[in-house]
């Protein structure tokens, strides 16, 4: 067989997504989740021009030769538009194997390790009342772990925390965040480090106090703190047992994570940013973190995320692949093959997609008892519905960023 055709998809449900659509002379069909929140059409350009004519004739069986062709044939190398854009590939010649197989990918991948994935959901609120309410409308819905955000004192606008009245597809308030915005201009949040150090350990504290120790709580630093204040972040929040602290500092200062390191205990996530297994390695190698938060849709796929976490397992170091809304039913049920294959799965992001979202993709992974499974349909069991995805065309949006008090951009 060889590749007949490969479709860029580009839908707006509730949110955009960019879909990869390969399809073979025996028709057998695939898809691969692009989409990069808030510049997705720059993936869209990217696959468009440089990869999809590379696809046409060539042998879909040969998933390695091809993402060694798409990486190291373009001379320039990483960066989060190429990656998604061969992400997008591998992840649609794995669900090709698998069609051709009549196996789903999970099972060319080694076969299920544990019968479900741990998920962990996004709790919000301004104030703990509202943050409370949200936890236990998570428990409700069956989620074991959660994440907790929460209002700071003076800022108006900040990262994680839910409008209530977003009305995301079903129409149903929802208590979990989901930062891109549809306009012309990026929306402007408020930030100020020591006023949150001062306010979240106490946050953690009332959580503990209302919801017991058992419950595994998690938290999104968002990248904004210094060396420094992460480490006391870090140690402040040990009495209250965290699941993990993520992106505690910005990602390109690496070494930072070694000073947070020797100061704290708690366990440390980063990586949602990451591209290649180059970005992890000295932070594996070195042991800084606990969990790679790397998405199999911005890490270039099953094919490089596998290896990473290969390498990961080595250090005792855990997956917990990033799984917001932007990351598409796709590149969610790719991480759920992966994350159900593989020894070291920690635990798996789950924010529910939108009513609309699901008109558009047809998926079959299953959610019970705080457990995900990407089902056993042959592939990655997700099929697009191309008419549904053509009545909601790609609007511009952007995620939102940060000014201090005294108008310096901050970190997002
Ligand atoms: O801000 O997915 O852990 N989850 C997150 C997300 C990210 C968005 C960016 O595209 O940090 O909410
Ligand atoms: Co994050």
């Amino acid at each position: 067989m060889t590749i007949r055709d490969a479709e860029v998809i580009v839908t707006s449900p509730d949110r955009n997504f960019v879909t990869l659509k390969i399809t073979t002379e025996d028709g057998v069909t695939g898809l691969g989740d692009a989409t990069l929140n808030g510049r997705e059409l720059a993936v869209v350009a990217y696959l468009s021009e440089h990869v999809v004519p590379l696809l046409i004739g060539a042998d879909e069986a040969r998933i390695e030769d091809t993402w060694q062709f798409l990486y190291r044939g373009a001379y320039w190398r990483r960066g989060p538009v190429t990656m998604a854009a061969i992400a997008a590939v591998d992840m649609a010649l794995w669900d090709i194997k698998g069609k051709v197989a009549g196996l789903p990918v999970y099972q060319l991948l080694g076969g299920a390790s544990r019968t479900g994935l741990l998920a962990y959901g996004h709790a919000s609120g301004k104030e703990l009342p509202e943050l409370f309410d949200s936890v236990r409308a998570h428990l409700e819905q069956g989620y074991r772990a959660i994440r907790i955000q929460t209002g700071v004192p003076g800022l108006h606008a900040i990262y994680g925390i839910a409008s209530q009245s977003a009305d995301t597809g079903g129409g149903t308030a929802r208590y979990d965040h989901e930062p891109a915005r549809r306009g012309a201009r990026p929306v402007q949040e408020d930030w100020d480090t020591r006023a949150y150090l001062r306010h979240l350990p106490g946050v953690f504290e009332a959580v503990r106090n209302e919801f017991g120790p058992e419950l595994p709580l998690l938290h999104d630093a968002h990248h904004r703190s210094t060396p420094i204040q992460a480490a006391r972040l870090g140690k402040d929040l040990e009495p209250y047992d965290l699941f993990w602290l993520e992106d505690c500092t910005p990602a390109e200062n690496q070494e930072a994570l070694r000073l947070v390191r020797s100061h704290t205990t708690t366990p440390l996530a980063i990586g949602e940013v990451f591209n290649t297994a180059w970005d992890f390695k000295d932070l594996i190698r070195d042991q800084l973190i606990d969990y790679v938060r790397g998405a199999v849709t911005h890490m270039g796929g099953i094919t490089a995320l596998r290896k990473t976490l290969d390498y990961a397992a080595m250090y005792q170091i855990k997956s917990g692949m990033h799984g917001p809304t932007d990351i598409s039913p796709v590149g969610m049920a790719a991480a759920l093959h992966l994350g159900l294959a593989i020894h070291n799965f920690g635990i798996q992001e789950y924010m529910k997609h939108g009513q609309r979202t699901d008109e558009v993709f047809q998926q079959s992974f299953t959610w019970s008892n705080g457990l995900l499974h990407p089902g056993d349909k042959p592939g990655l069991g997700v099929e697009i519905d191309l008419e549904a995805a053509r009545a909601h065309p790609y609007e511009r949006a952007y995620l939102p960023y940060n000014r201090l008090a005294d108008g310096t951009v901050h970190d997002w």
